[in-house]
């Protein structure tokens, strides 16, 4: 295994180097400066299998050199070694991990062998990754075609209460089905329908299906609240909330059992069209949902601004939460002042037990994610609920 250690402090280099050689391994070329190391990748990619990064360097710093080693599409593993704060380096491991980077782990320095044995260990273990294919991209006019040709289909996750376990309701999620390709996510088409003004005819074509569906459910007793995601792109058009009556009314839905929820994806282009829209479907008494809350999209300014009935924690926050004291204080900061705003509050992104425990505890509302069900076709929910009522007592009591 060809290991690259890049520390600027010759101690620090030699003291790891040695480390490593007792540990048994050989191949290690030991770099004080990240231009010169980064010049060895650039000319051979796979000249590391591993490297072992201290983010603190003076004239490039980790943060640096792990974008240039993004854009090198580095195949090989990372370790990140660092005397700062842990959270300084927890933030360089996400922001590594994001860019697709193969990150082993993340030390406090001094390491010792034993830390690193156990993250070289596993390296071994598991073959360099092959760099990601790039997601596919669809012609705008291809994604039309699918819109106008019915290949979008719904499909909808519960939201339940963690006091209760009664199922509130579901929010609807498009997946694209294509002949060729497959089952498609929303990633990989939502941003193209946005960008070429498809978004409307999407969403629209969703909503009506989904409030469709909510008819069906409705008549054969299942009286649940409606999720719809709305892009900021869709507030554009001044005749969307007559859009809107319309289908529920066509549907024969009450207006309060649709939540539509809002997520600003891109900057929002007309302010004053969206919020004369938002305060629009309001007066309608249609739900408004804030998305994604906590993440640079969705934030306070909003919730002031526009009359919001709902808050979405962002699944940043919740998975693993309660092993994460910054994330725990962001969940109940937001929970209390979504309470204190009287709007009603739901997770996302809780995915096992644990998580349901801790935002049980802390007073959030309603729960959504894998631990209760992952998305499913519409057909399949009154089946899901009765095996969801065998789980619900256990889950609520404590
Ligand atoms: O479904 P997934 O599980 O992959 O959703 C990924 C993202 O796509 C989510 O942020 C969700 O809000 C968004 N999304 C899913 N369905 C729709 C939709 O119908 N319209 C819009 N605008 N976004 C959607
Ligand atoms: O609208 P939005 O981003 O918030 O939609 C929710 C997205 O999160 C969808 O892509 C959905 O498939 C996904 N999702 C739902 N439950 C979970 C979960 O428990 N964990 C994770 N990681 N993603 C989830
Ligand atoms: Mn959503």
């Amino acid at each position: 295994m060809k290991i690259l250690v890049v520390d600027d402090e010759p101690f620090a280099l030699r003291l790891v180097t040695h480390q490593l050689g007792r540990m048994g391994f050989s191949d290690v070329v030991a770099h004080e400066r990240a231009t010169d190391a980064l010049a060895m990748l650039q000319s051979d990619a796979h000249a590391a299998d591993v490297i072992l990064l201290d983010l603190q360097m003076p004239e490039m710093d980790g943060v640096e050199f792990v974008r240039h080693l993004a854009s090198l599409r580095f195949p090989g593993g990372l370790i990140l070694l660092s005397a700062e704060d842990e959270r300084i380096i927890e933030t360089v491991r996400k922001l590594a991990q994001a860019h697709s980077l193969d990150v082993l782990g993340a030390l406090h320095k001094p390491v010792t062998s034993e830390q690193l044995q156990r993250l070289l260990g596993g390296a071994a273990k598991t073959p360099m990754r092959t760099p990601r294919t790039e997601a596919k991209r669809y012609s705008p006019v291809r994604l039309m075609q699918a819109i106008a040709g019915g290949e979008l289909r719904n499909v909808y996750q519960p939201k339940v209460e963690l006091g209760t376990g009664r199922v509130a309701g579901v929010e609807t999620l498009v997946r694209w089905q294509h002949p060729e390709d497959g089952l498609i996510g929303p990633d990989q088409f939502i941003p193209l329908a946005e960008e070429y003004h498809l978004i409307d005819d999407l969403t629209r074509t969703m909503l009506v299906k989904a409030l469709a569906q909510a008819r069906a459910w409705a008549e054969s007793g299942l009286d649940l609240h409606i999720g719809v995601n709305v892009s900021m792109d869709n507030l554009g058009a001044l005749d969307f909330p007559d859009f809107v009556a319309r289908a529920l009314a066509t549907a024969g839905v009450r207006p309060e059992m649709l939540v539509l929820e809002v997520t600003e994806s891109r900057l929002m282009i007309n302010t004053l069209a969206a919020l004369d829209i938002l305060t629009r479907l309001r007066l309608k008494h249609i739900g408004l949902s804030i998305d994604d809350f906590g993440t640079g999209h969705s934030s306070l300014a909003q919730l002031r601004g526009i009359p919001f009935d709902e808050l979405k924690l962002d699944k940043g926050f919740v998975h693993g939460a309660l092993h994460d004291a910054a994330n725990r204080t962001i969940l109940e900061a937001n929970l209390g002042m979504a309470h204190q705003l009287g709007i009603r509050t739901v997770a996302e992104g809780v995915e096992d037990r644990e998580d349901w425990d801790l935002l049980k505890r802390l007073g959030c509302q309603l729960a959504q994610g894998y631990f209760v069900a992952r998305p499913m076709v519409g057909a399949d929910l009154p089946g899901w609920m009765v095996e969801w009522d065998g789980r619900r007592a256990e889950l609520v009591a404590g």
